[in-house]
């Protein structure tokens, strides 16, 4: 048997075999933009398998992304989806949500995308306890447009626009949201796969502002501006100096270049949401004219 033959029967055995997630995903838009052993991908995996666990009817799942390799996201998930423009998914997304409350919101994108250009958006979401769940896959630096500084960008790590070390200090973004009101906080890396599929599960399910925090290699990148080795040296540091912690106070969650990485779920309430609010508000000050709309669609009180 010639070498093409076999690999000529390799390809076509693999082709059969369906990727389990492949339901998830609009298939004819694979092969993806995402580099080898970029963390991307894992994420995803962990949430279609979340997605198929909870047992929530996908077409009320609804999900959206800004701009970004992480931005890819919506658009490559068989569910309908929204990119957005730079910095907008949360607002955009929020306003599906209150258009459309039946609708279960994610919002999935990058690190520079949600906490720098849509940097606002993300704390008055936290703080109104916003409907979402947002997951925000942090690979330390604004990867698809050249590895520039991001606002999660370790100190002293180099950047394509800080070749001499980043000097800012950055986000800590589990203690940022927690402290303008988000129901439920999370970090884990992209190698603990069992405990990101567990807690998206867990998040989908919960209500109000539900924030988790991905930390993810760019290999391209920030792993080459800082000679820290391929994307699969950087998981062997998450598995070496991952710390996982639960319930630790968010303020002691700051991420030093090539430091330990605190990792668990730090916040669980059950804090009304903006919706709720909303309507214990305006049916108090309004009693019955005014009309909410129903948790489950349309409008509640509907006149024939
Ligand atoms: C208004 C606007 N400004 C700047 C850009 C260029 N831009 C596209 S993606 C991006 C950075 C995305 O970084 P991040 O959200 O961390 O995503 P990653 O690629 O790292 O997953 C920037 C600055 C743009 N598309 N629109
Ligand atoms: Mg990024």
């Amino acid at each position: 048997m010639s070498t093409d033959t076999v690999s000529g029967l390799i390809r076509e055995d693999a082709a059969e075999q369906e990727h389990p997630i492949a339901p998830f995903l609009r298939m004819e838009r694979i092969p993806h933009i995402w580099c080898p052993t970029c963390g991307i991908g894992t994420v995803v995996k962990c949430y279609a398998t979340a997605l198929e666990r909870s047992g929530l009817d996908l077409d009320k799942v609804c999900v959206v992304s800004g701009i970004g390799c992480t931005g890819r996201v919506a658009g490559y998930m068989k569910l309908d989806g929204f990119h957005a423009t730079h910095g907008r998914a949360i607002p955009f997304a929020t306003g599906l949500k209150l258009g459309r409350p039946e609708l279960n919101l994610t919002v999935f994108s990058g690190d520079g995308d949600l906490s720098g250009i849509g940097g606002n958006h993300l704390i008055h979401a936290a703080r109104r306890n916003m409907d979402l769940l947002v997951v925000l896959v942090n690979n330390f630096i604004y990867g698809m447009t050249g590895g520039q500084n991001a606002p999660t960008t370790p100190q002293s790590a180099r950047s394509s626009t800080m070749p001499f070390g980043n000097f800012e200090r950055p986000f800590n973004l589990p203690h940022l949201v927690a402290s303008c009101g988000a129901n439920y906080v999370a970090r884990w890396t992209c190698l603990h796969i069992r405990r990101l599929t567990s807690t998206l599960e867990e998040a989908l399910k919960r209500k109000g502002f539900r924030f988790v925090e991905v930390i993810a290699p760019c290999s391209t990148l920030y792993s080459r501006l800082n000679k820290l080795g391929s994307g699969l040296d950087l998981v062997r540091f998450y598995h070496d100096n991952a710390e996982i912690r639960h319930d630790a106070d968010t303020r002691d969650l700051d991420i030093g270049f090539q430091d330990k990485i605190v990792c668990g779920r730090f916040v669980d309430k059950d804090r009304p949401t903006f919706s709720e609010m909303m309507n214990t508000h305006y049916a108090e000050k309004l009693g019955d004219r005014y009309m909410p709309m129903s948790p489950e669609g349309g409008w509640l009180g509907e006149q024939d």
